[in-house]
């Protein structure tokens, strides 16, 4: 396994639009525990193939308290969505140290293919139904602080920018 570098907010390549998984093969087998230890090592409840400079649709979750239930669910589609929706507190490991409410739908119903290559349908509510909405938005090159007004937006990048260089430097 290999930890991966998570691309920073404002990286172009984070506005790549995911083309579909071609195949559930060996490439895509390896990269799975990969984009896992990943994320869990970076402390997050989910991980979008984009954000790890790979475009295409996979996507993994974990939204446990004991971080040991995976979800990995390779060309997600929502098939359904509820009418209520809620302000959620997001946050984002391609924009560390930053939080902020989005609205998403309280329940959704998604199609994909899990780890082995095998359709499943997951129905999700609560934080589980926020993060796949969050991380489906990476798959088409959304990050969550597009949500929020221009102004605040340009402060974003700028104070990203400006810790970017710090690093640097
Ligand atoms: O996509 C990502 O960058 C992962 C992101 C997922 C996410 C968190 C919160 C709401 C929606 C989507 C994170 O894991 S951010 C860090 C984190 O662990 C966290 C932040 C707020 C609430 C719960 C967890
Ligand atoms: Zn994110």
């Amino acid at each position: 396994m290999a930890l991966l570098t998570i691309l920073c907010y404002p990286d172009p390549k984070l506005h790549k639009v995911a083309k579909p998984v071609p195949a559930v093969d060996a490439r895509i087998k390896a990269l799975v525990p990969d984009m896992l230890e990943t994320m869990y090592e970076a402390k997050g409840i989910g991980l979008a193939a984009t954000q790890v400079d790979v475009h295409e649709r996979l996507i993994v979750i974990d939204t446990s308290e004991e971080r040991n239930q995976p979800l990995v669910l390779i060309n997600p589609e929502i098939t359904w969505t509820s009418a209520a929706t809620h302000l959620n507190e997001e946050g984002c490991l391609s924009v560390p140290g930053i939080y902020d409410g989005v609205q998403r739908f309280d329940e959704i119903r998604v199609t994909a293919l899990d780890r082995q290559g095998k359709a499943i349908t997951v129905e999700a509510d609560g934080l589980l139904a926020v993060c796949i909405q969050h991380e489906m938005d990476h798959l088409i090159g959304k990050v969550f602080v597009e949500y929020l007004s221009p102004l605040k937006r340009n402060r974003i990048k700028k104070k990203m920018l400006k810790a970017q260089r710090e690093e640097a430097d």
